[in-house]
């Protein structure tokens, strides 16, 4: 253990604790921008710095590690100037924009510029507009890059992708797409972790509201809507409520007093997945399809993109079912229609995702008897949503639980862990052996893939009615390679694992509220595994609603009508 001071205070911690981690033990929290523990810790920002009694310069806490004996001061004279001087500078490269920022109010610059009461900004330059493909789902403004690097160094070591670097010399120096490419020819999975570790609003989401608006004013349009599984868990975290005061059916009432016409629960469609994908998973087994390699799970499209540039010769072991988004599409713009004896041009189908790269799944086209268009017409994120929530000064305290319409108000556990890091794996382990068995398992039976690996990935091995099934659960697209080419060297086997790109699975995904830095993952995966004990039904093809549903339009998974709505054939 070491001892040292800091603001005339004693600290005792573990040798290697970093002066920033030692303050914080005591309650002092040193400001910073660019610091990501593990991930980044290069000093770019230079926000942290502190003095050290015997030494002239300042030094910065996020890589220094105390000595014994240590004298730290956190907010010395010098320190304060040294900081604001810093701060100022930062604030001369960026735009200032506020009032147009889609992370004002969750900005660290603003927050730390505000905190040291700057109130002037002497080094203000004026800035060139840098041009940006706006189409694209994800949008760089470089008038607001303080270069801190974390989005650099989060896509390369975590995700594996290297799509940015520095660019420019001197006072041009920024970060931009790596080698000089397109954004759109980058390799980029739409992950959006770039965004939400991004501590100022360089990085944002393509905000596709306006769709939902022009479709909620034109009188034609029936207008449905989907509530993904993890947007349960995270929602209501910037709009000051906990986690027990914001249930997904407040929701579905500030839907209807916006005026949209249905709203439904992705777990249905969910359960709908795991009938389609567990069917073709015990089919592939059976046909001896899976004794060289697995079958992947291909609900995230970050993982479908990630495959399709970086391993396209595997592109033939994704499970061809559609994600529950897509799926919930084609069955609005058929089942749905007929039912409400609509023309299928009329729904409009809108996603709220906590992710950026179902805005680009979204594009998937859908051919059906009179019908060619795209299953999903508009996908928000779960940041666009609270934004849309504030605008339309709809006060999550204040709302009751509105109920999920018919015929789909019903989604079983199963459908809800789809939003955690081995809930896709696990729903359709709790169908396979069913479908193996004809008995249900204990619900709890494959519990051992659950949880947030960071490093490295899950493996697991279930007897299924004699037959031994070696699964594998990875998040994170950098673990994902590294499993990838494990699978290629066959130094492992397993015959299904499921991927997700975003570390954690969707609870983190890149959609999601933004706390600067802190990874709430876990946490919000746990509480869907608290819905999920608490859910009546816990198997997907115990819903009835599917079962009817099967009943009167698909007749059985993997039928001719099933593969004509709900599988594709993925290509590169
Ligand atoms: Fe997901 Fe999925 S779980 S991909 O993580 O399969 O986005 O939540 O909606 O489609 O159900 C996301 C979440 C989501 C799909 C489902
Ligand atoms: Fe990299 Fe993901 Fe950002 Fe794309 S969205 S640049 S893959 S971190």
């Amino acid at each position: 253990m070491v001892t040292l001071t800091i603001d005339q205070m004693k600290v005792t911690v573990p040798e290697g604790t970093t002066i920033m981690e030692a303050a914080a033990s005591i309650h002092i929290d040193i400001p910073k921008l660019c610091y990501l523990k593990g991930i980044n810790e290069i000093s770019a920002c230079r926000v942290c710095v502190v003095e050290m009694e015997g030494k002239d310069k300042l030094i910065t806490s996020c890589n220094n590690v105390v000595e014994e004996g240590m004298v730290i001061y956190t907010n010395s004279p010098k320190v304060r100037l040294n900081r604001r001087k810093t701060v100022s500078m930062l604030l001369s490269q960026h735009d200032g924009q506020c009032i147009t920022c889609s992370r004002s109010m969750n900005c660290s610059l603003q927050k730390i510029a505000n905190d040291f009461n700057i109130l002037e900004n002497p080094f203000k330059k004026e800035f060139v507009h840098k041009e940006w493909d706006k189409t694209f789902p994800l949008i760089r403004d470089a008038n607001k890059c303080i270069k801190c690097m974390r989005c650099v160094q989060i896509c390369d070591k975590v995700q594996g992708l290297n799509v940015w670097d520095v660019s420019g010399t001197g006072a041009r120096t920024t970060v931009d797409v790596s080698r000089n490419r397109d954004i759109r020819v980058a390799d980029c999975s739409l992950c959006g972790q770039c965004i939400t570790h991004c501590p100022v609003g360089a990085l944002r989401e393509r905000d596709d509201t306006s769709m939902l608006f022009s479709a909620l004013e034109d009188e034609n349009k029936i207008v449905v809507a989907q509530i993904a599984p993890a947007v349960r868990a995270a929602w209501a975290e910037q709009l000051g409520l906990s986690r027990e005061e914001a249930p997904v059916e407040k929701i579905v009432t500030a839907f209807r007093r916006m005026g949209i016409d249905y709203v439904f629960d992705t777990t249905f469609s969910a359960d709908l997945t795991i009938m389609e994908e567990g069917s073709e998973f015990v089919k592939r087994l059976q046909d001896g399809d899976l004794e060289e390699y697995p079958m992947f799970t291909s609900c995230c499209p970050g993982w479908v993109r990630f495959i399709k540039t970086q391993f396209p010769d595997m592109i033939g072991r994704l499970s061809t079912a559609k994600s529950p988004q897509q799926m919930f599409g084609a069955v609005m713009k058929t089942y749905f229609a007929k039912k409400l004896g609509v023309d299928p041009e009329r729904i409009f189908t809108l996603s709220i995702m906590p992710c950026l790269a179902k805005k680009a799944e979204r594009e998937m086209d859908l051919f059906y008897e009179e019908y060619a268009g795209h299953d999903i017409d508009c996908v928000l994120t779960t940041r666009e949503l609270d934004r849309m929530l504030r605008a339309e000064h709809l006060n999550p305290q204040f709302l009751e639980k509105g109920e999920f319409d018919s015929p789909f108000e019903t989604g079983t556990g199963a459908g809800v862990i789809f939003g955690a890091t081995g809930g896709v794996m696990e729903a359709a382990l709790r169908s396979a052996y069913f479908l193996v068995t004809g008995e249900n398992p204990d619900a709890d039976a494959f519990r051992e893939i659950r949880g947030v690996k960071r490093q490295g990935w899950t493996e697991a091995e279930f007897d299924v009615a004699g037959n031994v099934i070696r699964v594998a659960v990875v998040s994170g697209l950098g673990n994902t390679r590294n499993l990838m080419e494990a699978i290629r060297r066959k130094e492992v086997k397993y015959e299904f694992v499921e991927v997700m790109a975003c570390p954690g699975g969707c609870a983190g995904g890149g959609g999601q509220p933004i706390h600067d830095g802190q990874e709430l993952a876990e946490e919000r995966g746990s509480s869907l595994y608290f819905l999920d004990r608490d859910t009546e039904i816990r198997f997907s093809h115990d819903n009835p609603d599917i079962q009817n549903l099967y009943e009167e339009f698909f007749e059985k998974p993997l039928s001719h009508r099933a593969h004509q709505l709900l599988h594709t054939e993925h290509q590169v």
